[in-house]
């Protein structure tokens, strides 16, 4: 599992886009999001380039990993 510190969530409504655009690549899983802390967990074999791409043009920032 990828763990990663993402900021600019700050709603139910951002947990879901990030979800969503996450969880829409090809090999992940499953992707988890944690408002309180501002981490994305994300289950599956996705690399993590292509993972900090989807939640940048869902429009959040990644920071690295948590
Ligand atoms: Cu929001």
């Amino acid at each position: 599992m990828l763990t990663l510190k993402v900021s600019g969530m700050t709603c139910g409504h951002c947990a879901q886009t990030v979800t969503k655009a996450v969880e829409a690549l090809p090999s992940v899983d499953r992707a988890l999001v944690d408002l309180k802390t501002g981490e994305v967990a994300v289950e599956g074999g996705a690399d993590e380039s292509a993972i900090r791409q989807a939640i940048t043009d869902a429009g959040y920032e990644v920071h690295g990993r948590a």
